[in-house]
C-alpha cells in the first residue's frame, strides 16, 4: 500500500499533551525538524478528553506544571491549590503558543502505524487519514491514561437516552438538571464527577464495584501571600520532588507506624489528612510494604467515612475493603461522602451482582431494572499500554510491538524496547510515572531522551537501541520491586486488571521517582549502558 505522500522529519512525536508538546519544545530547541500528530481536535491530551464535571488533577498546581521557562513560571499564575480541568488546558495551549509549538503539530489525526526500516534506520509513520512521514527517531508521547474503558454492556447500544465516558467528555456542555443519571464507577473520575451531579440531577444513582480510599483536597484558592511564597521557593520545592519517591512534595516520614505509638499514630494522620489528599501516602515510610501498617491507615480513613456518611448502612458499602490503601491510587475528593447524605443520591453495590446489562431503560442489576436519562462511565482506561497496543508498531525483521508485549509489557527504563531502535516512550510501562506526579516523569524522559538524541548526533551515531539483556534486567528489577510492595497482587489498572483479558503485569516501577532518576542518570553518564549504539543501519551480509 502506497502511502499519500510521504514527508521527511528528523522526529515524530505521537501525542501533544504534557509530553508531546515538552518533547517538541527540546527537540525544536536543538533544532530537529519535528512533526507531532495529535488525535484530539486540540492540545492537551488528558485534559483535552477529559472535561466531565468536577474534573480536576490530585496534584497541586504549583507541582503539576512545567519547570523548563522561568518566563513562563513567572508569568502564569494558577488561580487554585488543584487546577481544574479547564484552567489546565488553558495552561497548555498558552504554552503551545508561548513557544510557538502549533506550526509543528497536526491535530485530528491519528496515528495507525510506525514501521521501523532497516535499510534506512527510519521509522515510516503512518496516520488513519493517510499522511505518512519519515523520521529517524519517533518518540511516543501517548500517555498512560489516554485510552477510555467502556465495559462491554449487552444491550447498550440499545440504550434509548445518552451516556458518556468520563475520559472522552464532549466538548458541548452535558446537562444534568432534572435528570435521572447513572454514574457507573467510583475511581477518581467518578469521585470528582459524583458531588457534581448530585447537586444538579433530579435522582443519581452510583454503581460502586469496588469503594476507593479517598482523601479531601481542601482546595483553595491559589492566590496571596502563600502563592508567592510558593512560587520564590518553586525551584527547591521541584528539586526535592525529583528526587522523592512518588515525585510530591511531601516529605515521607521515616518512621513505620508499627513502631510509634496509637496517640502518636494519629498525631500524623491526623496532620497529613488536613494537609489533603496525596499528602496521605506520606504518613509513615512502610505503608505500602506493611501490611500491618497499612491496615492502620485504612481503619482511620474508615473512621472518617463513618463520621461523614449519615447513613451508617450507606457508610458500611462505603469503606474501602479487601485491599490495601495506595493498591489503588489515592482518590483526592470534594464533597464525595457528604454527597451521599443527599436524598437524591442513591448508592447501589454491585460488588456481589454486577450490571448484567442495559436496557432500553438503564441498567440491569440482580433482576431490577434502574431507569435513566444519562448514563456515565467513570469506568477508567486501558493503561500504560492501551494507546500503544492501538498502533501498528513494527520494529526489526517487521516484528510487531503487539506481540512482543504478549504477556505484558516489556521496557529498558519504561524508555526504550529491544527490536526497535530509535523508539522512545515518554512514561511507558515501567516507568514510576504512574504512582505519583507524572509531570516529574515526563520532563525526566523528555530530558533523557532528548540528551540521547543529542548524544548519537554528537557523535554521527545512527541508531539506538536497547539490549535484550539489558531489557530483560530492567523487566525482571521492575518485577522484583513491585513484589516487594502491597501493590503487585492488587486488581487495579496499574496491574491491567480492570481490563477483562489484559495480561496481569505491575506496569509501573515502584523503586521511586528519585531512584529511577539515579539509575537513569548513570545509565547516561557511563554512555548509555545497556544500548548498542550503531553509527550506520547495520545490514545483512549478503
Ligand atoms: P479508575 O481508577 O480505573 O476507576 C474506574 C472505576 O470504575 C473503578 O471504581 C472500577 O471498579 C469501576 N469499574 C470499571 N469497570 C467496571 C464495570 N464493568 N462495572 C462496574 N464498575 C466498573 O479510573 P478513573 O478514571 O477514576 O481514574 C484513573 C486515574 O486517573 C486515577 O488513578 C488518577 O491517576 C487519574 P474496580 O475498582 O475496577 O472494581
Amino acid at each position: 500500500r502506497e502511502p499519500r505522500h510521504t514527508a521527511d522529519y528528523d522526529a515524530v512525536v505521537v501525542g501533544a499533551g504534557f509530553a508531546g508538546l515538552y518533547q517538541l519544545y527540546r527537540l525544536r530547541e536543538q533544532g530537529l525538524t519535528v512533526r507531532v500528530f495529535e488525535a484530539g481536535g486540540g492540545v492537551g491530551g488528558t485534559w483535552f478528553w477529559n472535561r466531565y464535571p468536577g474534573a480536576r488533577c490530585d496534584v497541586e498546581s504549583i507541582d503539576y506544571q512545567y519547570a523548563f521557562s522561568e518566563e513562563l513560571l513567572s508569568e502564569w499564575r494558577w488561580s487554585e491549590r488543584y487546577p481544574r480541568q479547564e484552567e489546565l488546558l488553558r495552561y497548555l495551549d498558552h504554552v503551545a503558543d508561548r513557544f510557538d509549538l502549533r506550526p509543528h503539530i497536526q491535530l485530528n489525526t491519528r496515528v495507525e502505524r510506525a514501521v521501523f526500516n532497516e535499510e534506512t534506520g527510519r521509522w515510516l509513520v503512518e496516520t488513519t487519514g493517510g499522511d505518512a512521514v519519515r523520521a529517524r527517531y519517533c518518540v511516543m508521547a501517548t500517555g498512560c491514561l489516554s485510552v477510555p474503558w467502556v465495559p462491554d454492556l449487552p444491550g447498550l447500544e440499545n440504550f434509548t437516552g445518552e451516556w458518556y465516558h468520563t475520559g472522552a467528555w464532549p466538548t458541548e456542555d452535558v446537562g444534568f438538571t432534572g435528570k435521572r443519571v447513572a454514574v457507573v464507577g467510583t475511581g477518581s473520575s467518578g469521585i470528582q464527577l459524583i458531588p457534581v451531579v448530585a447537586e444538579q440531577a433530579a435522582e443519581l444513582f452510583v454503581f460502586q464495584r469496588t469503594a476507593s480510599f479517598s482523601v479531601p483536597a481542601f482546595n483553595r484558592p491559589a492566590g496571596g501571600a502563600a502563592a508567592a511564597e510558593a512560587n520564590t521557593g518553586f525551584r527547591r520545592r521541584r528539586e526535592f520532588t525529583r528526587h522523592s519517591v512518588l515525585g510530591l512534595s511531601t516529605p515521607l516520614n521515616p518512621q513505620s507506624a508499627l513502631a510509634v505509638s496509637a496517640d502518636e499514630r494519629r498525631r500524623q494522620y491526623e496532620a497529613r489528612w488536613r494537609m489533603g489528599g496525596l499528602h496521605m501516602y506520606g504518613a509513615f515510610a512502610d505503608l505500602l510494604v506493611d501490611r500491618a501498617a497499612n491496615a492502620t491507615a485504612a481503619e482511620f480513613l474508615h473512621d472518617r467515612i463513618r463520621e461523614k456518611v449519615h447513613d451508617p448502612g450507606v457508610a458500611e458499602q462505603l469503606l474501602p475493603r479487601g485491599y490495601p490503601l495506595g493498591g489503588k491510587r489515592i482518590c483526592v475528593d470534594t464533597g464525595y461522602y457528604e454527597a451521599f447524605n443527599r436524598d437524591n443520591v442513591h448508592l447501589i453495590d454491585i460488588k456481589d451482582t454486577p450490571i448484567d446489562a442495559v436496557t432500553p431503560r438503564g441498567p440491569l442489576v440482580d433482576g431490577v431494572e434502574y431507569p435513566v436519562d444519562v448514563i456515565v462511565f467513570a469506568t477508567g482506561f486501558d493503561a500504560m499500554t492501551g494507546a500503544l497496543s492501538r498502533i501498528e508498531v513494527r520494529g526489526r525483521g517487521g516484528a510487531a510491538l503487539s506481540e512482543k508485549w504478549a504477556a505484558g509489557p516489556t521496557s529498558y527504563l519504561g524508555l526504550a524496547v529491544s527490536g526497535f531502535p530509535n523508539l522512545f516512550l515518554v512514561t511507558g510501562p515501567g516507568s514510576p510515572s504512574v504512582l505519583g506526579n507524572v509531570i516529574v516523569s515526563i520532563e525526566h524522559d523528555v530530558d533523557w531522551i532528548t540528551e540521547a538524541v543529542a548524544h548519537l548526533r554528537e557523535r554521527d551515531l545512527a541508531l539506538m537501541e536497547a539490549t535484550q539483556d539489558a531489557e530483560d534486567a530492567w523487566v525482571q528489577h521492575v518485577s522484583q520491586v513491585a513484589g516487594s510492595t502491597l501493590l503487585a497482587d492488587v486488581g487495579s489498572w496499574y496491574t491491567g486488571a480492570n481490563v477483562p483479558g489484559k495480561p496481569r503485569v505491575f506496569m509501573g516501577y515502584a523503586g521511586g521517582a528519585g531512584e529511577f532518576r539515579r539509575r537513569c542518570e548513570k545509565v547516561a553518564r557511563q554512555g548509555y549502558t545497556g544500548f548498542a549504539l550503531s553509527p550506520a543501519p547495520p545490514r545483512s551480509m549478503p
